[in-house]
């Protein structure tokens, strides 16, 4: 590692980037900040608790205003992934409310493709008339919702797609974790366990970087665990900034961490050094994934990832000697998410991998959190559609996608096809995120119907017919929201300002007048506080409570650890093999599959990433983001020195970048931080709206440089399945 590398990789840690969100590293206090801002004018008011919306962890926190404008807000200690602190772009993102180019009444567009305002009821009785047509025409299962989870937005969404009939409402998930979550599923029943990282000694993270994809919880257990000794290995093409907390870093080629972890497996099981009486009584199909690893040595290893065979073979061995506590961590969008044509079969050998740790249940190995839900309601009024009979479009060609997500790429791909006539996008930039732009809007552009419900003018706004301008998060009360972790809580977005823009309207609203105009308006008569009060009264807690207290927590739920012996799965046990994985066409236990391209000559693979001030799309536009953005050069891509000096090619200078669908210029940065295979371009940049004045064209898109297509069997977007060619320009 040269000297640059290590300068580099003290500056987000050191810097106040770093620091917002590690709890004691230079975290300035609530009763410091107010001496801070004593002077200024107008009472520090408190003025109610919230949840974050810059990204989906939703963080609690307590608002403070000054003359009604917000002053402050002060992280939840209670909240399962907040723990007390918020992280610098939760506190960005809150000038949302106040930004110029916020959208403030709705839109619809013109022949020459500009946008007018126009009044709600037009834009309504527009709307309901045309979704009247479609489901004459075609039936409900011709709409189509793409929403982000979020507590109000999913509640209003899918009740309204199921009051129209309609089975299709989509999650962000193909973009973010659907391979995960499926490949999961197939395992151990459940999409989703933690790592003990706070009480390991042993951590393994394969393309999750705790210090760049911010949750302060999980970035506070990796400094716990970290000071406490733990060895926290990165599988990573980059040297992020989660190295501030690791003792290795172990550059992989990426898409390749399949043949890292079947390795190991092999080392595990060739040596016996696995926990067999766990998988005698918890698992089926140990037999068959034992043969099918007896060939995946790590010689055979080292030539697809890059990574040494002795490295692996003491990787295997050393989380053995930390087991039971020690576990891979099960990552989040990277590797195992949607990236590649293998993230769910990496998905599905990372649980089984952990499963011969026998590290399932146990204090310092991995858990599946416990979480609480509102009981039902009885009360007639609050009385739910029917649940349509027919499945969500995506779940016959994709079988193993989960259904709670959808693959919404490829119900959107069924508009040309004529299937698909109607799209509602609520809290949702698809167009620039889920995969290839242009296809993407040209997909929403040929539909009968297309509407955006968002706060900003975005890419998938701009693909629409009508745009629908929200409140922000500030500005409105939202369904209570029940989170899972340690202790499990339920937490309140409250309103905590006035509205900025009085056109505006808030989600539940905007969904309850538009049922009425389609006709369903009989399962939206009742307020979202009377709906949020309902559901808190099923846990003997009320709506004035939670507002009292911002979270609860329900501490007779929390976690005890012992090791686990019921899955989701349908004999609740570990599957090694998987029948549904067989119908799809993959092993019955997970092999290796290949990427879907590999680098040739010349050629990279260009790999995405967080920034710890960035989330998606959404946050570019926020100018105190974008100046630490610009001061810092975070738009560049990453190469890596070696290659850079073969090529010609110096820091700084401007390169173009091409892929087969797109080719851009922009600055580069060399460095060591990044294996000679991979490109490196930051995730959140590219805007191509020049409504956003401050994220307009700046830095590249990732989403350009991939084609349209959708992981087999599983419905990833397959998010880093390109490659690109790099030439300094001019040259
Ligand atoms: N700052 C910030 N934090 C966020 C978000 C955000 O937008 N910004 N979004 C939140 C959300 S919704 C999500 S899903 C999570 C995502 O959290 P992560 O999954 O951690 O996010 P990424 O940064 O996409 O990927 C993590 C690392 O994977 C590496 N990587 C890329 N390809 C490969 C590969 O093939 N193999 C391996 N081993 N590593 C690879 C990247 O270099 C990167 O350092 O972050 C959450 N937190
Ligand atoms: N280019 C790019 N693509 C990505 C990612 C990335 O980092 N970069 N990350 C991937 C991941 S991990 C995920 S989870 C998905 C996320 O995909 P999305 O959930 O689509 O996230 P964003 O791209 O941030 O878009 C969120 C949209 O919600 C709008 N919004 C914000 N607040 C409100 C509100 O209060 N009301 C309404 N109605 N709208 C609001 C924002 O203006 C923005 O247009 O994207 C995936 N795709
Ligand atoms: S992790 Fe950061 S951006 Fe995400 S909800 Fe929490 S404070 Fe907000
Ligand atoms: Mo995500």
């Amino acid at each position: 590692m040269s000297e640059h590398a290590i300068t580099r990789r003290g500056f987000l840690a050191r810097s106040a980037i770093g620091a917002a969100a590690v709890a004691g590293a230079g975290y300035v206090g609530f009763e410091a900040w107010k001496q801070a801002h004593a002077d200024e004018p107008g009472e520090l008011k408190k003025a109610g608790h919230s949840l974050c919306n810059s990204c989906s962890s939703k963080c609690g926190f307590t608002a403070y205003t000054r003359d009604g404008r917000l002053a402050t807000m002060i992280g939840d200690a209670d909240h399962p992934y907040c723990d007390g602190t918020l992280c610098a772009r939760g506190y960005g993102y809150a000038s949302i409310a106040y930004s110029e180019d916020r959208l403030t009444d709705p839109l619809k567009k013109q022949g020459d493709g500009t946008f007018a305002a126009i009044d709600w009821d037009t834009a309504y009785a527009e709307i309901a008339e045309k979704v009247q047509k479609i489901i004459d025409e075609d039936g409900p299962q011709a709409l189509v919702m793409i929403q982000d989870p979020r507590p109000s937005g999913s509640f209003y969404t899918a009740r309204f797609m199921q009051a129209l009939g309609s089975a299709n409402t989509y999650t962000h998930g193909v973009a973010c974790n659907m391979s995960k979550v499926s490949g999961m599923t197939q395992a151990i029943g459940a999409g989703d366990f933690t790592s003990d990282v706070e009480n390991a000694k042993m951590v393994m993270f394969i393309g999750r970087s705790y210090a760049d994809g911010i949750r302060p919880a999980s970035l506070h257990a990796m400094q716990k665990g970290y000071q406490k000794g733990a060895k926290f290995v990165m599988v990573d093409p980059r040297y992020n900034n989660s190295m501030h907390f690791c003792t290795e870093w172990v550059p992989i080629r990426p898409g390749t961490d399949l043949a890292l972890i079947l390795a190991m497996a092999h080392v595990l099981i060739t040596e016996g050094t696995y926990d067999a009486e766990y998988i005698a009584a918890n698992t089926v199909g140990f037999e068959d994934w034992a043969a099918r690893v007896e060939s995946c040595t790590p010689e055979w290893a080292e030539e697809i990832t890059g990574v040494p065979a002795e490295t692996i073979e003491r990787l295997a061995h050393e989380m053995w000697e930390a087991a039971p506590q020690s576990s891979i961590e099960q990552g989040w969008r990277a590797a195992t998410g949607c990236a590649h044509q293998n993230s769910g079969e990496t998905a599905r050998a990372l649980c089984l991998f952990n499963t011969l740790l026998g590290c399932w249940g146990l204090e310092g190995g991995a858990y599946t959190p416990p979480s609480q839900s509102a009981g039902k309601l009885t009360d007639p009024k609050f009385a739910a559609p029917a649940k349509p009979e027919a499945k969500i479009i995506g779940a016959a060609e994709y079988p193993l996608s989960a259904s709670s997500m959808g693959v919404s790429t490829y119900a959107l791909s069924q508009i040309p096809e004529g299937a698909v006539k109607g799209v509602f996008f609520y809290q949702s930039n698809c167009v620039a995120g889920y995969s290839n732009p242009v296809q993407l809007a040209e997909f929403v552009e040929a539909a009968e119907l297309s509407v955006a419900i968002d706060v900003q003018m975005t890419e998938t706004c701009q693909a629409c017919q009508y745009v629908l301008p929200d409140t922000c998060y500030l500005e409105r009360t939202e369904v209570p929201e029940f989170v899972g972790g340690k202790v499990p809580v339920v937490s309140l977005r409250d309103q905590v300002i006035e509205k900025v823009h009085p056109n505006t309207r808030p989600v539940d609203q905007i969904f309850t007048e538009l049922a009425e105009a389609c006709g369903v308006g009989q399962y939206f008569q009742f307020t979202v506080e009377e709906l949020g009060d309902a559901q808190l009264q099923t846990l003997g807690l009320s709506l004035e409570q939670l507002r009292e207290q911002g979270t609860i927590t329900f501490p007779e739920k929390a976690l005890k650890y012992a090791p686990k012996t019921t899955w989701g799965t349908a004999d609740k046990k570990v599957h090694f093999t998987s029948e549904a994985c067989e119908k799809a066409g993959f092993p019955a236990s997970p092999g290796w599959l290949e990427p879907q391209v590999m680098p040739g000559d010349g050629q990279f693979r260009l790999i995405g990433g967080k920034q710890t001030i960035h989330t998606h799309t959404q946050t570019a536009n926020i100018p105190n983001l974008m100046e630490i953005t610009k001061k810092y050069g975070l738009e560049r891509i990453w190469m890596n020195a070696q290659v850079a000096e073969e090529m010609g090619i110096q820091d700084g200078d401007e390169v173009e970048v091409s892929s087969e669908t797109y080719t851009g210029t922009t600055r580069v940065h060399v460095t060591n931080r990044i294996e000679p295979t991979s490109i490196y371009l930051p995730s959140h940049y590219g805007c191509s709206v020049p409504e956003q004045r401050t994220a307009y064209q700046v830095g590249l898109r990732q989403m350009d440089f991939v084609p349209f297509h959708i992981e087999p069997g599983y419905g990833g977007t397959m998010s880093q399945e390109t490659l690109v060619t790099v030439k300094k320009v001019g040259a």
